[in-house]
């Protein structure tokens, strides 16, 4: 039975814990976050031990593996020590938020240890986005010649600014535009910014296109802020046709509606992905092998991220990806 320390219970860390709590060969072994209630809550009823801070769970020879959802900036220090004591790591996205951090990965990249790492990219391990990914793969709508995304989320919290914007819910796009198109985004940019939100730090709408290596533009729409619903689109359109991931049944959207199949968040709308993202991550675990999401991904996921937060500044210019 593999034992699991869960570092961050927040609505990402909690989501994670309940699906671990239905795996059969493992169990939340250990836990922390510094809010004491959220950390107690899941170990009574997980009987999970309770650290008061996180190297020190990392450190524990009990614990295993480590799954890694404290907020963002804390991502890497915490995956570079679970790496440096030998233990597996599932890290929820971004691997790294600042570019300083860019060449400790790309040195760790250089070594077999690398391959302990998974980053938490659920949407690869959604059955329509899986989908779409097998319909491009065997060329259903011929080649593909733009794509358009969006991601809108009903409320953030008043801290959420544009570079969380860019890092933490585009970073998504970043990641799914080169796992869709099997190919690197080597430029970004800002096309327009919605108004700065009062008391805030971050325009919505942010429009935004991603260039692939190829040339291949997408298009994104971001709105963070809509107040009814989590909604994620995908489209593509190639050279014999298009395809649309629309994970709506109901498309007139407005809170009221009588609409079923309506995400209230993230943890609903990609509830399969992230229950097989977990069992992806302990079969290698089980298995000592690596076929999930890679550092390597983190780290380009976060680079597109900030070649689009550069843009903010500048909208209209590309900015290329380093
Ligand atoms: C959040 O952190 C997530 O990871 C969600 O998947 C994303 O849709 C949301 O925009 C982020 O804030």
């Amino acid at each position: 039975m593999l034992k699991i320390g869960i570092i961050g219970l927040g609505v990402m860390g909690r989501i994670h814990a309940s699906n671990l709590a239905l795996e059969k060969g493992a169990v939340i072994h250990s836990v922390f976050d510094p809010k004491d209630t959220d950390a107690q809550l899941v170990a009574q009823s997980s009987g999970a031990k309770l650290f008061e801070n996180p190297d020190a769970l990392i450190r524990d020879p009990q614990v295993d593996a480590i799954l890694i959802a404290s907020p963002a900036h804390f991502h890497w220090e915490q995956v570079k020590l679970a790496v440096a004591h030998g233990k597996p790591v599932f890290v929820e996205k971004p691997l790294i938020t600042d570019p300083s951090e860019k060449h400790e990965v790309e040195k760790l990249l250089e070594t077999a240890a690398a391959d302990s790492v998974w980053l938490g990219f659920m949407r690869r391990f959604d059955p329509s986005f899986a989908q779409l990914k097998r319909a491009l793969d065997s060329n259903e709508i011929g080649s593909a010649i733009f794509a358009e995304m969006s991601h809108r989320n009903p409320a953030v919290p008043e801290s959420f600014d544009d570079f969380s914007y860019m890092l933490e819910t585009f970073v998504h796009e970043c990641d799914i535009a080169s796992w869709l198109f099997g190919e690197q985004i080597v430029a970004a940019q800002i096309d327009a910014l919605g108004a700065l939100g009062s008391g805030t730090q971050r325009h919505d709408p942010i429009f935004a296109t991603l260039f692939l290596e190829s040339g291949l533009p997408i298009r994104l729409t971001g709105h963070i802020n809509n107040s009814y619903a989590y909604e994620i689109r995908c489209e593509v359109v190639g050279s014999s046709g298009s395809i649309k991931l629309d994970d709506r049944l109901w498309v007139r959207d407005q809170k009221t509606a009588p609409d079923v199949s309506r995400a209230e968040n993230w943890g609903s709308r990609f509830s399969v992905a992230y229950s097989s993202i977990l069992s992806g991550w302990l079969a290698d675990i089980s298995g000592s092998r690596h076929t999930g999401t890679s550092m390597a991904d983190g780290l380009r996921a976060s680079k597109a991220a900030w070649a689009l937060f550069q843009g903010i500044s500048k909208p209209g210019a590309k900015i290329s990806v380093e």
